[in-house]
C-alpha cells in the first residue's frame, strides 16, 4: 500500500473508527452504505473535500477523498463530525409560529408563508420598503447568495440587505480592493510550499484552518522561516522561528515600522515599485518616525524581534503573507490589511511563483459569498450598487428598470441600530445568528424584541430565531446542489446527498416561493441550482469576480476552477497578476498611507486589561451547529478565560477558579485557564456560546469607518477572583443544545 501522508496517518490513529481507511471490504463494522458522494465539508473556508456515505436517504458517515488536491484526505475534528447533523434530533422539521407567551407551534407551510408575506406587505405599506430588512450568511452556496441578493432587491424591493461576512471578511475585502482592485488571495496554497519566509498574522491556523497547517509544514520541510504575529503563542507559533506577541490593536504600528526599516535599509524592489505600483512615497511619508523603539513601545514586541522580522522579510526571494481576523476585527481593520499589503508591494513579491499574499477566508463560502451581491453596497460580480453602469448591467439581467433597483443599504450592525431606533420594523434572516455573533449583544437582543415581525430560515433553532414569529425549516449544505468558492478562490461543487428530513425544505425553494407570493415569480423562474448558477455566471461576466467561463461540468472535470475565468475555454486563474496588470483603473498596485491609531476602547485604571476574543478548534462560530455534536462539546464544553500566570498572580487567581470579567457593558463569570502562552496584559475568551457565556456581551459596537466591521478583538476589562472553583457545571450534556 502506498505510504499515506503523515497527517493522514495521524488522523487515522485518532479517528480510526470513523475513517475506516483503508476501506475494509464491505465497510466492516458498519452497515454498507447505499452510496458515497464526493462533496465538501460544510464548515470553514478550506472546504476540504470528503465523501459522505448515505444509507436509506440519511447521511451515516464519511470517507476521506484522497484525490482532492487541497486537503488530500485530511480533515479536522469538525470535519469528521459534520455528518452527524442531517439526522440530528434537533433538526427543525416543521414550519413554526411563535405565539406570545406560549412558545412555538407547528404550522403548515401555507400558513407560515401567508403570515410572512402579509406581514412584509403590511410593514412595507405602512413604513416604506426599506423598513423591511434581510440578513444573510455565507455558509450559503454561491447560488443561494446570488438568489438572496436578487430576492431582497427584486422581490422585497428593500435596500436593507446585509450579511454575516460583515463580521468577517469586509476589512480584508476593502483593503484588497483599494490595493489590487480585486478581492481574492493571490495564489493557491500550493505556492506556500517554496516560500522562503512566511508571515502569519492574526490567524490561529492550527485551530481555525487546521488542514492548511499541512502546506505550512511542507514549506518548513523545504527550509522556510515562519514568523507568527499573535498576542498568544498559538500552536503554530510554538513551531515558528519567530513569534511576535503583539499587543492587541497595535498591528499597524508594527507593519509601519517594518516598512520604514525596509526603506531605511534599501530592502526594496525598486523596479516593481517604479513600474507597477503607485503611492509608495505617501506610504513612506506616513511612517516617518516609526522607529523600532517607537514600535516596541506601542506593540509591546521587543525591537530586536521586529528588526529580525523585517530583515528576514526584506532579504527573502520568495514569501507569503497570510492574515485572518486577528488583524481584521478592529476599528482599523482596513488599515492593518493595507499595512500588510504595503510590505508585500515594497518587496515586489506578488504575481510570481511562491510569492503570495492573502487573507484566509473564514466561512465555508466566505469567498464566493462576498462576490455575488448580498452585501448592502454590492451587486453580483462584486459590482458597486452605487455605480450607474453596474446598476444598468444587473438591472438588465434581472429584467427590471434601473430606477427600481434599490440603492445602498445599512451594514449589519447599523441595521440593528436602526431596528433599535424603531426605523426598521421587519426582518427576515437566513444563515445568521446575530444575538450570539454581533458585538454588544444585550443591545442586539433589545433590538430583536422591538421588531414587529421577524422570520428566520434555519435547520436548527438558534438564540436569535427564538425571537422569530415564523421559522422556516431549511436545508443543510448536503441537501441541495450548488457551488462554493474556497479560501483559495477555487470554485467547487457541493452535492445534494440526501433529501431534507420531515417537512424541511431546501433553502432555495423557500426563497423562490416567497418571491412568487410577493408577486415577483416571473423574475425567479429557476428550476435547478444550475439555472441560478448560469444566471450568476452571466451577471458576473466582465466584472472583477468573473465566473462566466465556469460551468458545473468544468468544475467536476477539474475538481474545481479558480476564478477569474472569463471564457468557456479559459482554464481559470490559480495565480493572479503574473502579467503585473492589477485590477485597478491604472492597472497598478496601490500603496496606501497607514498612520497608527488607537483602538476604539483603550485600557485605563478601572479597566486595565485588554480582552480579545476568537475561536477554539472544536467549536464553530455561534455554536448552533457544533454545540449540538457531543464529541465536539466534550472537547471544549464551555468558554474559559485564558490568562497569564503573572496577571493571575496579581489578582490572586488560581487555575479553574471562577473569575469575574468586568467591562463597561457588564460582567459575567468564567473558569480561569492559566497559560503562559498569552501576553501578560491580555485575556482571551472564545466566543461560541450564548447569553451569560458569550464574549459578545462585552465587545463594543465600535466599527471600522470603512469596512464597518466590529472591533471584536479589543475591549477593556478587569478581572476579579471569586474564590469559587469550576465544578460539575462543565458537564457537556448541559450544552448539548441551544
Ligand atoms: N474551529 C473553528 N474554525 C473556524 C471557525 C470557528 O468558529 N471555529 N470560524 C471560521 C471563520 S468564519 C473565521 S473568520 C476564521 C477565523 O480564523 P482566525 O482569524 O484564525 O480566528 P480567531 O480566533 O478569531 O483569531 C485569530 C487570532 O487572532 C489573534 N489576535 C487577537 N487580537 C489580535 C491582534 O490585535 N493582532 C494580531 N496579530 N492577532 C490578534 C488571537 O489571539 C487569535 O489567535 O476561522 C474559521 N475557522
Ligand atoms: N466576539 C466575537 N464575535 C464574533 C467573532 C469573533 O471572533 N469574536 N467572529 C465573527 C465572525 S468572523 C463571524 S463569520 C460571525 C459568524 O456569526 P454567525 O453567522 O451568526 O454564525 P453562525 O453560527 O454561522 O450562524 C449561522 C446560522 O446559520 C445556520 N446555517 C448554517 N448553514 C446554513 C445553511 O446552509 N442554510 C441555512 N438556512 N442556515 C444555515 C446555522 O445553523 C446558524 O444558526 O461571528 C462573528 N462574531
Ligand atoms: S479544515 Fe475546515 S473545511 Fe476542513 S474539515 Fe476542518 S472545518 Fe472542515
Ligand atoms: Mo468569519
Amino acid at each position: 500500500m502506498a505510504r499515506l501522508p503523515v497527517s493522514a496517518e495521524k488522523l487515522i490513529e485518532e479517528f480510526g473508527p470513523h475513517l475506516n481507511y483503508p476501506p475494509k471490504e464491505g465497510y466492516a463494522g458498519r452497515d454498507e452504505p447505499d452510496k458515497e458522494v464526493k462533496t465538501h465539508c460544510c464548515f470553514c473556508g478550506m472546504q476540504c473535500g470528503m465523501k459522505l456515505l448515505v444509507k436509506d436517504n440519511k447521511v451515516v458517515g464519511f470517507e476521506p477523498w484522497m484525490e482532492f488536491p487541497y486537503n488530500q484526505g485530511r480533515l479536522c475534528p469538525k470535519g469528521v463530525e459534520r455528518y452527524l447533523q442531517n439526522n440530528h434530533p434537533d433538526r427543525l422539521i416543521h414550519p413554526l409560529q411563535r405565539e406570545e407567551g406560549k412558545g412555538f407551534k407547528n404550522v403548515s407551510w401555507n400558513s407560515a408563508m401567508e403570515k410572512t408575506v402579509s406581514e412584509i406587505k403590511r410593514i412595507q405599506q405602512q413604513y416604506g420598503n426599506d423598513a423591511f430588512a434581510m440578513l444573510s450568511g455565507v455558509s450559503l452556496s454561491n447560488e443561494k447568495s446570488y438568489l438572496v441578493g436578487k430576492f431582497a432587491r427584486v422581490a422585497l424591493k428593500t435596500a436593507n440587505l446585509d450579511y454575516n461576512g460583515r463580521l468577517c471578511m469586509v476589512s480584508a475585502g476593502a483593503g484588497n480592493k483599494k490595493a489590487f482592485g480585486l478581492d481574492r488571495i493571490s495564489n493557491s496554497f500550493e505556492d506556500l510550499e517554496r516560500a522562503e519566509v512566511i508571515i502569519v498574522t492574526g490567524a490561529n491556523v492550527s485551530e481555525t484552518f487546521p488542514t492548511l497547517t499541512h502546506w505550512i509544514w511542507r514549506a518548513r520541510d523545504y527550509g522556510a522561516k515562519l514568523i507568527v504575529v499573535d498576542p498568544r503563542m498559538i500552536p503554530l507559533a510554538r513551531t515558528a522561528d519567530l513569534h511576535l506577541p503583539v499587543r492587541p490593536g497595535t498591528d499597524s504600528a508594527l507593519y509601519g515600522a517594518m516598512l520604514k526599516y525596509l526603506a531605511d535599509h534599501d530592502m526594496l524592489d525598486h523596479d516593481f515599485i517604479d513600474n507597477h505600483t503607485s503611492g509608495f512615497q505617501e506610504a513612506l511619508d506616513a511612517v516617518q518616525g516609526y522607529t523600532l523603539e517607537w514600535a516596541e513601545q506601542v506593540t509591546g514586541i521587543e525591537k530586536a524581534k521586529i528588526e529580525l522580522a523585517a530583515q528576514w522579510w526584506g532579504k527573502a526571494s520568495t514569501s507569503f503573507l497570510l492574515h485572518a481576523r486577528g488583524i481584521e476585527h478592529h476599528t482599523k481593520g482596513v488599515d492593518n490589511v493595507l499595512g500588510c499589503i504595503n510590505l508585500v508591494l515594497a518587496t515586489g513579491r506578488i504575481g510570481k511563483p511562491y510569492c503570495g499574499y492573502g487573507t484566509i477566508t473564514g466561512q465555508g463560502n466566505g469567498q464566493g459569498g462576498r462576490e455575488h451581491g448580498h452585501k448592502c453596497d454590492q451587486l453580483p460580480g462584486n459590482r458597486d450598487i452605487t455605480n450607474p453602469e453596474h446598476r444598468k448591467i444587473v438591472s438588465d439581467i434581472w429584467g427590471i428598470n434601473e430606477k427600481d433597483l434599490p440603492g445602498k443599504g445599512l451594514t449589519a450592525y447599523e441595521l440593528i441600530e436602526a431596528i433599535h431606533r424603531g426605523e426598521v420594523k421587519g426582518l427576515i434572516s437566513i444563515c445568521f445568528n446575530p444575538i450570539v455573533s454581533l458585538p454588544n449583544n444585550n443591545f442586539v437582543r433589545e433590538a430583536f424584541e422591538k421588531l414587529e415581525f421577524y422570520a428566520c430560515i434555519d435547520f436548527f433553532m438558534n438564540e436569535t430565531s427564538r425571537h422569530a414569529d415564523i421559522i422556516f425549516p431549511g436545508s443543510l449544505q448536503e441537501e441541495e446542489e450548488g457551488t462554493v468558492t474556497s479560501a483559495e478562490g477555487r470554485v467547487i461543487r457541493v452535492r445534494k446527498v440526501v433529501d431534507c428530513p420531515g417537512e424541511a425544505r431546501p433553502d432555495t425553494s423557500i426563497i423562490l416561493e416567497l418571491a412568487d407570493r410577493l408577486g415577483a415569480g416571473d423574475k425567479f423562474k429557476f428550476e435547478t441550482s444550475e439555472d441560478i448558477f448560469n444566471e450568476l455566471r452571466v451577471a458576473s461576466r466582465g466584472s472583477t469576480a468573473d465566473y462566466y467561463g465556469i460551468t458545473y461540468k468544468k468544475i467536476e472535470d477539474n475538481m474545481g476552477i479558480f476564478w477569474p475565468c472569463p471564457t468557456l475555454d479559459h482554464p481559470g486563474t490559480k495565480r493572479l497578476w503574473e502579467d503585473k496588470k492589477f485590477c485597478t483603473p491604472d492597472q497598478k498596485a496601490h500603496f496606501n498611507p497607514v498612520k497608527y491609531r488607537e483602538p476604539g476602547e483603550v485600557t485605563d485604571e478601572e479597566y486595565p486589561v485588554v480582552m480579545t476574543t476568537g475561536r477554539v478548534v472544536s467549536q464553530y462560530l455561534s455554536g448552533t451547529q457544533t454545540r449540538r455534536i457531543g464529541k465536539l462539546v466534550d472537547n471544549f464544553p464551555e468558554p474559559k478565560v485564558e490568562i497569564h500566570p503573572q496577571l493571575a498572580k496579581k489578582y490572586n487567581i488560581r487555575q479553574d477558579e471562577i473569575i469575574r470579567v468586568v467591562t463597561r457593558r457588564g460582567s459575567a463569570e468564567f473558569p480561569a485557564n492559566i497559560v503562559e502562552t498569552i501576553r501578560t496584559d491580555t485575556i482571551f475568551l472564545p466566543y461560541h456560546w450564548p447569553g451569560r457565556k458569550s464574549a459578545n456581551q462585552f465587545t463594543t459596537g465600535n466599527l471600522d469607518p470603512i469596512s464597518k466591521i466590529p472591533e471584536f478583538k479589543v475591549c477593556a476589562c478587569r478581572v476579579e477572583g471569586t474564590g469559587v472553583f469550576a465544578g460539575p457545571s462543565t458537564d457537556s450534556k448541559a450544552y448539548a443544545s441551544t
